[in-house]
């Protein structure tokens, strides 16, 4: 079948994200020689070009990628659902096609997005699954029963991890990537999914499965050695937690150096202290950047948040990282159950203690589906099960608003550079995309390091 393969995310903060989960489906659909063409939103410089590539291909089945939903931001919230509408009226316009939808966002709320975009089908979870999707359409046989799959009414079943995932072959090509090559350079790997952590509000294990499930290491040395070789000079590695397998994240490493990767490559950590010389093998094969999850640096909060570790903890992986010369940045979340004005301020003069870092602060825990936080909401009285979440609703503590953890935060981190609140917002994005101009590479945040 002919199948055009659509990512539709454009966010540029804090910089263009190479559309990684569409090279999983390509690879499994290349597995059935279908004819895939692939089309990145962030490439086109104007959406008419949308209806030119149909009209040229001719697609007999549209997947349409759904990454990003909303920016998560309690304070200035930025939906981008009128923008999927829009490219969606585009496809219609253009062709009879039927659309599949897929992607992260797309299985946090699947029954919402197939009714407000009115697609035909969707697959919740792995995408490598329009495999049988597209088999059973092609047989004539009603998709409706295959693990994933729903249709536009929202009737289907709920999905089950994938055993083994076939692997890109070559990673990113450089017609696909070219675009993020020439903005910063930056492409990334998966090395392994799911996350067996229960931290109250993730949607992570939703949406890749509690079990950890690794790929062999010398396979992923080879995507990574493709990305390098198609002109990438920087990796992240988008695992929920990469030492979450200490073993596997090792293993991984030392392939990539084995293999011949030179190119610096970054990662997302949980704070809990790993064995002695861990982060120093991760640093001698190329890692250089070290983004903790830590979230709270009070106890009290760390436990109401469900976390796995404690305050201690954040900050022997911290010194554990700093001694093996990575950079080190830390991500916090404020305002979710258990804050209050005295352990918001607990954080903060806990935060002061931490030596070389950026911080990375956000204020407001949205409420996704299949969490704890969800229940806990419906149990407070926050939410009711009939209440929408699609349009962010964020968790309400008893003992602070958000605007006011937000304001204590705000004045803590006025005038300090390494104190990034709310993400920085478009203007370090754009002084990003300045320095990706004057040929910077990677997230860059080290320059902010105090
Ligand atoms: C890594 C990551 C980041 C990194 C990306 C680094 C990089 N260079 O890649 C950073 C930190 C930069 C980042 C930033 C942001 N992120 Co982020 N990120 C992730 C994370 C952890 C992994 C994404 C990923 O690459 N997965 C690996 C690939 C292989 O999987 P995948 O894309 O999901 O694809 C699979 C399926 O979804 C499916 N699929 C994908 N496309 C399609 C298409 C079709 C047709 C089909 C059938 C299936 C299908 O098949 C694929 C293979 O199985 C997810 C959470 C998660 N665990 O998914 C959040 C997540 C995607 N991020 C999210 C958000 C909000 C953001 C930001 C907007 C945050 C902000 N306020 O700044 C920005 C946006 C950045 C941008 N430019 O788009 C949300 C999106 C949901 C929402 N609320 O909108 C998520 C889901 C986290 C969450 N809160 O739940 N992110
Ligand atoms: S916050 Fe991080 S460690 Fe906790 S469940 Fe989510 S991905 Fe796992």
């Amino acid at each position: 079948m002919r199948v055009l393969l659509v990512s539709a995310n454009t966010v540029i903060e804090p910089y263009p994200v190479y559309p990684l989960g569409l090279d999983y489906v390509t690879a499994a659909l290349a597995q059935d020689h279908h004819d895939v063409v692939r089309l990145d939103m962030n490439d086109l410089t104007d959406d008419g070009g949308i209806t030119a590539v149909v009209n040229r291909f001719g697609p007999d089945v549209i997947g349409l990628s759904l990454r990003n939903i909303d920016n998560t931001d309690a304070l200035r919230p930025v939906s981008f659902i009128p923008r999927y509408r829009r490219i969606m009226a585009m496809l219609r316009a253009a062709c009879d096609a039927p659309v599949v939808l897929g992607g992260s966002g797309f299985t946090l709320f699947p029954e919402a997005l197939m009714r407000i975009l009115a697609a035909d089908f969707g697959i919740v979870g792995e995408g490598e699954r329009m495999r049988e999707l597209l088999a059973a359409l092609q047989n004539g046989q009603t998709p409706i029963g295959i693990p994933g799959i729903i249709e536009r009414s929202g009737r289907g079943v709920a999905p089950v991890p994938l055993g083994a995932t076939p692997l890109p072959a070559a990673g990113a090509g450089p017609t696909v990537a070219d675009y993020y090559l020439k903005q910063g350079g930056m492409l990334n790997l998966q090395t392994k999914r799911g996350c067996p952590f229960r931290c109250i509000y993730c949607s992570y294990p939703h949406i890749e499965g509690r079990t950890l499930r690794g790929q062999p290491p010398e396979q992923l040395a080879q995507a990574a050695l493709a990305r390098q070789q198609a002109g990438a000079r920087y990796l992240f590695v988008t695992d929920s937690a990469f030492n979450a397998d200490s073993r596997h994240s090792l293993e991984v490493a030392r392939a990539f150096k084995a293999a011949g990767l030179t190119i610096p490559w970054g990662a997302f950590f949980a704070p809990v202290r790993m064995p002695d010389g861990y982060f120093h093998t991760l640093a001698e094969c190329g890692l250089e950047h070290v983004e903790f999850g830590t979230e709270a640096l009070d106890n009290a909060v760390l436990r109401s948040y469900g976390k796995p570790f404690t305050v201690a903890d954040v900050f022997a992986a911290h010194m554990q990282a700093r001694d093996a010369g990575l950079h080190v940045a830390h991500y916090f979340l404020f305002a979710g159950p258990g804050e209050d004005a005295q352990t918001v301020r607990a954080t903060l003069e806990n935060i002061e203690m931490l030596e070389k870092t950026v911080l990375f602060l956000f204020c407001g825990m949205r409420i996704y589906p299949h969490t704890a936080l969800y229940r806990q909401a419906l149990a407070e009285g926050q939410l009711s099960p009939r209440r929408p979440i699609l349009a962010p609703v964020f968790y309400r503590p008893a003992g602070i608003s958000i605007a006011k953890a937000a304001e204590l935060i705000e004045t803590h981190a006025r005038g300090r550079v390494h104190w990034v609140h709310a993400g920085g917002g478009q203007a370090s994005g754009e002084i990003l995309q300045r320095m990706y101009r004057k040929g910077y590479s990677g997230p860059l945040w080290e320059f902010l390091a105090r």
